[in-house]
Protein backbone atom coordinates (compact mmCIF):
# COMPACT_ATOMS: atom_id res chain seq x y z
CA UNK A 1 0.00 0.00 0.00
CA UNK A 2 1.22 3.12 -0.98
CA UNK A 3 2.01 5.42 1.99
CA UNK A 4 2.08 9.11 0.84
CA UNK A 5 -0.38 10.60 -1.03
CA UNK A 6 -0.60 13.94 -2.93
CA UNK A 7 -3.60 16.44 -2.26
CA UNK A 8 -4.85 18.63 -4.53
CA UNK A 9 -3.34 21.52 -2.21
CA UNK A 10 -0.27 20.06 -2.29
CA UNK A 11 -0.34 19.31 -6.21
CA UNK A 12 -0.88 22.81 -7.06
CA UNK A 13 1.14 24.39 -4.33
CA UNK A 14 3.94 21.76 -6.10
CA UNK A 15 2.94 23.28 -9.31
CA UNK A 16 2.99 26.91 -9.19
CA UNK A 17 6.50 27.47 -10.26
CA UNK A 18 5.02 26.22 -13.91
CA UNK A 19 3.49 30.32 -13.75
CA UNK A 20 6.10 32.07 -12.50
CA UNK A 21 3.81 35.38 -13.47
CA UNK A 22 0.72 33.99 -11.56
CA UNK A 23 2.09 35.02 -8.20
CA UNK A 24 -0.02 32.71 -6.82
CA UNK A 25 -3.07 33.63 -7.56
CA UNK A 26 -3.99 30.84 -10.46
CA UNK A 27 -3.12 28.36 -7.88
CA UNK A 28 -5.66 29.88 -5.16
CA UNK A 29 -8.13 30.16 -7.83
CA UNK A 30 -7.71 26.06 -8.56
CA UNK A 31 -8.15 25.52 -4.67
CA UNK A 32 -11.21 27.71 -4.61
CA UNK A 33 -12.49 25.19 -7.16
CA UNK A 34 -11.62 22.44 -5.42
CA UNK A 35 -13.69 23.55 -1.99
CA UNK A 36 -17.04 24.29 -3.81
CA UNK A 37 -16.56 21.21 -5.77
CA UNK A 38 -16.34 19.02 -2.48
CA UNK A 39 -20.02 21.28 -1.27
CA UNK A 40 -21.54 20.42 -4.30
CA UNK A 41 -20.63 16.79 -3.79
CA UNK A 42 -21.68 16.87 -0.51
CA UNK A 43 -25.23 17.77 -1.56
CA UNK A 44 -25.22 15.53 -5.03
CA UNK A 45 -24.87 12.45 -2.83
CA UNK A 46 -27.59 14.07 -0.60
CA UNK A 47 -29.64 13.84 -3.58
CA UNK A 48 -32.03 10.69 -2.83
CA UNK A 49 -32.82 11.97 0.26
CA UNK A 50 -35.03 14.74 -1.17
CA UNK A 51 -38.02 12.66 -0.38
CA UNK A 52 -37.14 12.34 3.13
CA UNK A 53 -35.67 15.86 3.79
CA UNK A 54 -38.31 17.88 1.63
CA UNK A 55 -38.72 18.51 -2.03
CA UNK A 56 -37.57 21.29 -3.86
CA UNK A 57 -38.80 24.47 -3.86
CA UNK A 58 -40.39 23.24 -0.06
CA UNK A 59 -39.17 24.39 3.17
CA UNK A 60 -36.30 21.91 4.85
CA UNK A 61 -36.52 20.82 8.54
CA UNK A 62 -34.21 23.60 9.35
CA UNK A 63 -36.57 25.89 7.48
CA UNK A 64 -34.51 26.41 4.52
CA UNK A 65 -36.05 26.87 1.39
CA UNK A 66 -34.55 23.40 -0.75
CA UNK A 67 -33.00 24.39 -4.04
CA UNK A 68 -32.40 22.76 -6.96
CA UNK A 69 -29.33 20.77 -7.40
CA UNK A 70 -28.24 22.84 -10.71
CA UNK A 71 -28.82 26.31 -8.56
CA UNK A 72 -27.53 25.22 -5.55
CA UNK A 73 -24.32 24.34 -7.17
CA UNK A 74 -23.96 27.79 -9.65
CA UNK A 75 -24.50 30.11 -6.46
CA UNK A 76 -21.66 27.55 -4.67
CA UNK A 77 -19.13 28.26 -7.03
CA UNK A 78 -19.85 31.73 -7.42
CA UNK A 79 -19.50 32.06 -3.81
CA UNK A 80 -16.35 30.13 -3.90
CA UNK A 81 -14.43 32.63 -6.57
CA UNK A 82 -16.08 35.76 -5.06
CA UNK A 83 -14.63 34.90 -1.21
CA UNK A 84 -11.26 33.51 -3.18
CA UNK A 85 -10.53 36.92 -4.36
CA UNK A 86 -8.96 36.38 -7.80
CA UNK A 87 -11.89 36.11 -10.15
CA UNK A 88 -13.32 39.30 -11.47
CA UNK A 89 -16.39 38.11 -13.23
CA UNK A 90 -17.91 34.75 -13.89
CA UNK A 91 -19.51 33.69 -16.98
CA UNK A 92 -22.14 30.73 -15.78
CA UNK A 93 -24.48 28.51 -17.77
CA UNK A 94 -26.90 29.36 -14.77
CA UNK A 95 -26.77 33.18 -15.74
CA UNK A 96 -27.78 34.89 -18.95
CA UNK A 97 -25.20 37.83 -18.86
CA UNK A 98 -22.09 38.09 -16.83
CA UNK A 99 -21.41 37.92 -13.18
CA UNK A 100 -19.54 40.85 -11.96
CA UNK A 101 -17.74 40.52 -8.73
CA UNK A 102 -17.46 43.86 -7.55
CA UNK A 103 -15.98 43.52 -4.05
CA UNK A 104 -12.61 45.67 -3.48
CA UNK A 105 -10.63 42.68 -3.32
CA UNK A 106 -12.37 41.05 -6.63
CA UNK A 107 -12.53 43.86 -9.02
CA UNK A 108 -9.01 43.99 -9.89
CA UNK A 109 -8.76 40.49 -9.67
CA UNK A 110 -6.85 39.22 -13.03
CA UNK A 111 -9.31 36.18 -13.47
CA UNK A 112 -12.11 35.30 -15.54
CA UNK A 113 -13.84 32.08 -14.99
CA UNK A 114 -16.34 29.93 -17.54
CA UNK A 115 -18.27 27.25 -15.67
CA UNK A 116 -21.39 24.86 -16.12
CA UNK A 117 -22.10 24.41 -12.41
CA UNK A 118 -23.90 21.50 -12.79
CA UNK A 119 -24.44 19.87 -16.30
CA UNK A 120 -26.57 16.82 -16.90
CA UNK A 121 -28.75 17.49 -13.88
CA UNK A 122 -31.51 15.42 -15.54
CA UNK A 123 -29.64 12.78 -14.54
CA UNK A 124 -29.38 13.43 -10.73
CA UNK A 125 -33.13 11.65 -10.29
CA UNK A 126 -32.19 8.37 -11.62
CA UNK A 127 -28.48 8.40 -10.06
CA UNK A 128 -26.79 8.78 -13.17
CA UNK A 129 -23.06 10.67 -13.10
CA UNK A 130 -22.79 14.16 -13.59
CA UNK A 131 -20.52 17.22 -13.57
CA UNK A 132 -19.17 20.50 -13.26
CA UNK A 133 -17.15 22.28 -16.20
CA UNK A 134 -15.19 24.99 -15.75
CA UNK A 135 -12.62 27.31 -17.85
CA UNK A 136 -9.94 29.63 -16.48
CA UNK A 137 -8.66 33.03 -18.69
CA UNK A 138 -6.59 35.62 -18.16
CA UNK A 139 -8.32 39.58 -17.92
CA UNK A 140 -7.77 41.43 -21.06
CA UNK A 141 -9.02 44.89 -19.90
CA UNK A 142 -9.03 46.91 -16.76
CA UNK A 143 -11.32 49.32 -17.57
CA UNK A 144 -13.49 48.99 -14.75
CA UNK A 145 -16.00 46.06 -14.95
CA UNK A 146 -14.91 42.90 -16.90
CA UNK A 147 -15.65 43.21 -20.69
CA UNK A 148 -16.90 41.02 -23.79
CA UNK A 149 -13.59 41.06 -24.22
CA UNK A 150 -12.65 39.41 -21.65
CA UNK A 151 -14.81 36.34 -21.63
CA UNK A 152 -14.98 35.92 -25.51
CA UNK A 153 -11.42 35.20 -26.10
CA UNK A 154 -10.72 31.82 -27.91
CA UNK A 155 -10.23 28.77 -26.45
CA UNK A 156 -6.91 28.35 -27.04
CA UNK A 157 -6.27 31.46 -24.74
CA UNK A 158 -7.27 29.10 -21.72
CA UNK A 159 -4.97 29.18 -18.93
CA UNK A 160 -6.26 26.23 -17.13
CA UNK A 161 -9.82 24.18 -17.37
CA UNK A 162 -11.16 21.22 -15.42
CA UNK A 163 -13.59 19.18 -14.88
CA UNK A 164 -15.88 17.06 -11.69
CA UNK A 165 -17.14 14.44 -12.14
CA UNK A 166 -20.00 13.09 -9.06
CA UNK A 167 -19.92 9.54 -10.22
CA UNK A 168 -19.49 6.01 -8.16
CA UNK A 169 -16.39 8.30 -7.13
CA UNK A 170 -15.73 11.89 -7.41
CA UNK A 171 -13.15 13.10 -9.26
CA UNK A 172 -11.37 16.34 -10.08
CA UNK A 173 -9.56 16.94 -13.53
CA UNK A 174 -7.69 19.87 -14.68
CA UNK A 175 -5.06 21.06 -16.87
CA UNK A 176 -2.88 24.30 -17.09
CA UNK A 177 -1.68 23.28 -19.85
CA UNK A 178 0.98 21.20 -19.26
CA UNK A 179 -0.85 17.91 -19.02
CA UNK A 180 -4.01 16.56 -17.50
CA UNK A 181 -4.02 15.36 -13.81
CA UNK A 182 -6.76 13.23 -12.43
CA UNK A 183 -7.82 13.80 -7.84
CA UNK A 184 -10.26 11.51 -6.77
CA UNK A 185 -12.18 12.42 -3.79
CA UNK A 186 -11.16 10.50 -0.31
CA UNK A 187 -14.68 11.17 1.62
CA UNK A 188 -12.78 9.59 4.64
CA UNK A 189 -10.40 12.90 4.83
CA UNK A 190 -12.22 15.36 2.44
CA UNK A 191 -9.47 15.34 0.25
CA UNK A 192 -8.96 14.99 -3.44
CA UNK A 193 -5.62 12.75 -4.03
CA UNK A 194 -3.53 12.46 -6.75
CA UNK A 195 -5.02 9.02 -8.21
CA UNK A 196 -4.55 9.54 -11.93
CA UNK A 197 -1.31 11.47 -12.70
CA UNK A 198 -0.23 12.82 -16.55
CA UNK A 199 -3.63 10.93 -17.69
CA UNK A 200 -3.15 10.54 -21.96
CA UNK A 201 -6.10 9.86 -24.09
CA UNK A 202 -5.90 6.84 -26.43
CA UNK A 203 -4.84 7.78 -30.17
CA UNK A 204 -7.93 5.20 -31.55
CA UNK A 205 -10.61 3.25 -29.66
CA UNK A 206 -13.42 1.33 -29.68
CA UNK A 207 -16.26 3.22 -28.29
CA UNK A 208 -18.49 5.67 -29.79
CA UNK A 209 -20.56 8.04 -27.97
CA UNK A 210 -23.77 9.92 -29.84
CA UNK A 211 -27.34 10.10 -29.09
CA UNK A 212 -28.50 7.75 -32.20
CA UNK A 213 -31.96 8.64 -31.46
CA UNK A 214 -31.83 11.74 -33.57
CA UNK A 215 -30.40 9.51 -36.10
CA UNK A 216 -32.67 10.74 -38.78
CA UNK A 217 -31.97 14.55 -37.91
CA UNK A 218 -27.89 13.95 -38.60
CA UNK A 219 -25.89 15.22 -41.65
CA UNK A 220 -24.86 12.66 -43.85
CA UNK A 221 -21.36 12.50 -42.76
CA UNK A 222 -22.42 11.57 -38.93
CA UNK A 223 -24.65 9.08 -40.50
CA UNK A 224 -21.51 7.65 -42.78
CA UNK A 225 -19.62 7.67 -39.76
CA UNK A 226 -21.92 6.07 -37.50
CA UNK A 227 -22.32 3.11 -40.49
CA UNK A 228 -18.24 2.70 -40.27
CA UNK A 229 -18.57 2.14 -36.87
CA UNK A 230 -20.88 -0.61 -37.17
CA UNK A 231 -19.41 -2.14 -40.01
CA UNK A 232 -17.45 -5.70 -39.13
CA UNK A 233 -13.75 -5.37 -40.52
CA UNK A 234 -11.53 -7.62 -37.62
CA UNK A 235 -8.43 -5.54 -38.64
CA UNK A 236 -9.46 -2.42 -37.16
CA UNK A 237 -11.52 -4.45 -34.56
CA UNK A 238 -15.32 -3.27 -35.84
CA UNK A 239 -18.13 -3.17 -35.35
CA UNK A 240 -17.08 -0.45 -32.41
CA UNK A 241 -19.20 -0.99 -29.32
CA UNK A 242 -21.73 2.20 -28.43
CA UNK A 243 -21.59 3.72 -25.22
CA UNK A 244 -23.91 6.86 -24.40
CA UNK A 245 -24.77 8.05 -20.97
CA UNK A 246 -26.38 11.66 -22.20
CA UNK A 247 -24.22 13.00 -19.13
CA UNK A 248 -21.51 14.72 -21.03
CA UNK A 249 -18.71 15.06 -18.59
CA UNK A 250 -18.72 10.76 -17.95
CA UNK A 251 -19.35 10.11 -21.81
CA UNK A 252 -16.14 12.78 -22.13
CA UNK A 253 -14.12 11.20 -18.98
CA UNK A 254 -15.15 7.09 -19.70
CA UNK A 255 -13.81 7.99 -23.78
CA UNK A 256 -10.33 10.01 -22.27
CA UNK A 257 -9.59 6.91 -20.06
CA UNK A 258 -10.20 4.10 -22.37
CA UNK A 259 -10.21 5.52 -26.12
CA UNK A 260 -13.09 6.53 -28.32
CA UNK A 261 -14.66 9.51 -29.30
CA UNK A 262 -18.32 11.64 -28.48
CA UNK A 263 -19.95 13.27 -30.93
CA UNK A 264 -23.02 15.67 -30.46
CA UNK A 265 -23.52 16.94 -34.26
CA UNK A 266 -25.46 19.88 -35.07
CA UNK A 267 -29.20 18.60 -36.20
CA UNK A 268 -32.21 19.40 -38.22
CA UNK A 269 -33.66 21.42 -34.79
CA UNK A 270 -30.35 22.93 -33.86
CA UNK A 271 -28.09 23.80 -36.67
CA UNK A 272 -25.69 24.69 -34.03
CA UNK A 273 -25.44 21.48 -32.15
CA UNK A 274 -26.77 20.98 -28.53
CA UNK A 275 -23.81 22.13 -26.28
CA UNK A 276 -22.65 25.96 -25.09
CA UNK A 277 -18.70 26.56 -26.61
CA UNK A 278 -17.68 28.76 -23.72
CA UNK A 279 -18.28 26.39 -20.39
CA UNK A 280 -18.97 22.99 -22.09
CA UNK A 281 -16.90 22.36 -25.44
CA UNK A 282 -13.91 24.72 -24.98
CA UNK A 283 -12.54 23.31 -21.50
CA UNK A 284 -13.38 20.08 -22.10
CA UNK A 285 -11.14 20.01 -25.81
CA UNK A 286 -8.54 21.95 -23.98
CA UNK A 287 -8.36 18.85 -21.75
CA UNK A 288 -8.27 16.29 -24.64
CA UNK A 289 -6.34 17.96 -26.40
CA UNK A 290 -3.62 17.93 -23.74
CA UNK A 291 -3.86 14.54 -23.07
CA UNK A 292 -3.29 14.03 -26.41
CA UNK A 293 -7.03 13.72 -28.04
CA UNK A 294 -8.83 15.50 -30.26
CA UNK A 295 -11.55 18.50 -30.48
CA UNK A 296 -13.23 19.46 -33.49
CA UNK A 297 -16.80 20.72 -34.83
CA UNK A 298 -16.45 18.33 -37.58
CA UNK A 299 -14.45 20.96 -39.79
CA UNK A 300 -12.36 22.47 -37.43
CA UNK A 301 -10.34 22.60 -34.58
CA UNK A 302 -12.91 24.27 -31.51
CA UNK A 303 -10.33 25.63 -29.38
CA UNK A 304 -9.75 28.35 -32.89
CA UNK A 305 -13.33 29.23 -32.82
CA UNK A 306 -14.09 32.90 -32.13
CA UNK A 307 -16.68 33.15 -30.10
CA UNK A 308 -19.59 35.95 -30.66
CA UNK A 309 -21.52 34.76 -27.47
CA UNK A 310 -21.74 33.51 -24.34
CA UNK A 311 -24.00 30.96 -24.66
CA UNK A 312 -23.10 30.18 -28.06
CA UNK A 313 -23.55 26.28 -29.81
CA UNK A 314 -21.10 24.71 -31.66
CA UNK A 315 -21.22 20.92 -32.83
CA UNK A 316 -18.86 18.94 -30.83
CA UNK A 317 -16.94 15.70 -32.32
CA UNK A 318 -13.78 15.06 -29.17
CA UNK A 319 -12.25 12.07 -27.83
CA UNK A 320 -8.99 9.93 -29.28
CA UNK A 321 -7.14 11.87 -32.34
CA UNK A 322 -7.42 9.30 -35.11
CA UNK A 323 -11.18 8.72 -34.38
CA UNK A 324 -11.94 12.76 -34.86
CA UNK A 325 -9.83 12.78 -37.55
CA UNK A 326 -11.40 9.90 -39.32
CA UNK A 327 -14.93 11.61 -38.35
CA UNK A 328 -13.88 14.81 -39.77
CA UNK A 329 -12.91 12.41 -43.23
CA UNK A 330 -16.38 11.47 -43.48
CA UNK A 331 -17.76 15.40 -42.69
CA UNK A 332 -16.02 16.64 -45.64
CA UNK A 333 -16.78 13.86 -48.08
CA UNK A 334 -20.66 13.51 -47.04
CA UNK A 335 -21.64 17.11 -45.34
CA UNK A 336 -19.24 19.09 -47.10
CA UNK A 337 -21.05 22.40 -46.47
CA UNK A 338 -20.48 23.32 -42.94
CA UNK A 339 -23.72 24.30 -41.56
CA UNK A 340 -22.36 26.43 -38.27
P1 LIG B 1 -27.56 20.46 -19.86
O1 LIG B 1 -26.48 21.50 -19.90
O2 LIG B 1 -28.93 21.03 -20.01
O3 LIG B 1 -27.42 19.52 -18.70
O4 LIG B 1 -27.41 19.62 -21.22
C1 LIG B 1 -26.17 19.11 -21.57
C2 LIG B 1 -26.25 17.61 -21.62
C3 LIG B 1 -24.89 16.97 -21.74
O5 LIG B 1 -24.43 16.57 -20.48
C4 LIG B 1 -25.13 15.79 -22.62
O6 LIG B 1 -23.98 15.45 -23.35
C5 LIG B 1 -26.23 16.23 -23.50
O7 LIG B 1 -26.92 17.25 -22.80
C6 LIG B 1 -27.19 15.15 -23.82
O8 LIG B 1 -28.18 15.63 -24.67
P2 LIG B 1 -29.27 14.66 -25.33
O9 LIG B 1 -30.21 14.28 -24.24
O10 LIG B 1 -29.90 15.49 -26.40
O11 LIG B 1 -28.53 13.47 -25.91
MG1 LIG C 1 -24.62 21.93 -19.45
Amino acid sequence: MKSQVTTLGQFIIERQTDFPYAKGELSRLLRDIGIAAKIVNREVNKAGLVDILGEFGTMNVQGEEVKKLDVYANEQFISALSAGGETCAVASEENEGLVHIDSEVSKNAKYIVCVDPLDGSSNIDVNVSIGTIFSIYRRMTFNGQAEEKDYLQLGKEQVAAGYIIYGSSTMLVYTTGKGVNGFTLDPSIGEFCLSHPDMKCPTSGKLYSINEGNYVHFPDGVKQYIKYCQAIDPETERPYSSRYIGSLVADLHRNLLKGGIFIYPSTHKSPKGKLRLLYECNPLSFIIEQAGGKASDGFRRILDIQPNSLHQRTPLFIGSADMVTMAEEFMAKYSPVDAS
